[in-house]
């Protein structure tokens, strides 16, 4: 049933906002993206050739500190992380149908997960932007949120 495409806006490799369109015009448009992210973007051998959707630097906290990683949702779905100082992939928050982001304000964010609540602060104020791809990623793979889970 996964007949919806991701249509994308694209202002820099690192504020891609995931817009839903019609089906006509994105598949040459993900394909054109797909090419370029290949060629441009130094994120691009940690996301197992999926399109990015959204990225951006994320403090994410567990116990005292919080450590700054590269998040990069992506088609999938996945949302990697990765340490952008040593350019090392450090892990994947798990998708799941269950997966509900929460904005606090415009810097904090959870993502709950079954298993475990991530603790994320964007230091640009993007908060309610990535709850909203999260969310729009979710319903477009998981279907809508009161749906019993199969
Ligand atoms: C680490 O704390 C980092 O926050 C890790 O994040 C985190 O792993 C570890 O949690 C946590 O103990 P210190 O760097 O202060 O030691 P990252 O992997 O981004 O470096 P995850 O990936 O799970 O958040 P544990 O419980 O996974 O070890």
């Amino acid at each position: 049933a996964m007949t919806r495409l991701l249509g994308l806006q694209l202002s820099g490799f690192d504020t891609v906002k995931v817009e839903l369109t019609g089906e006509n015009d994105s598949k040459e448009e993900r394909r054109r993206r797909l090419e370029d992210q290949r060629k441009n973007n130094p994120y691009h051998r940690f996301v197992d050739d999926n399109l990015i959707l959204k990225s951006g630097l994320v403090d994410k906290k567990k116990g005292l500190f919080a450590r700054r990683r590269m998040f990069l949702l992506t088609e999938g779905p996945h949302l990697y992380y990765v340490d952008p100082t040593n350019m090392e992939l450090k892990g994947e928050v798990p998708w799941s149908r269950q997966m509900r982001p929460e904005a606090k304000n415009f810097r904090t964010f959870f993502v709950h997960t079954p298993n475990r609540t991530y603790y994320l602060f964007d230091p640009s104020r993007n908060a309610i932007e990535w709850c909203e791809a999260i969310e729009k990623v979710r319903e477009m793979y998981f279907c809508h949120e009161d749906e019993a889970p199969k």
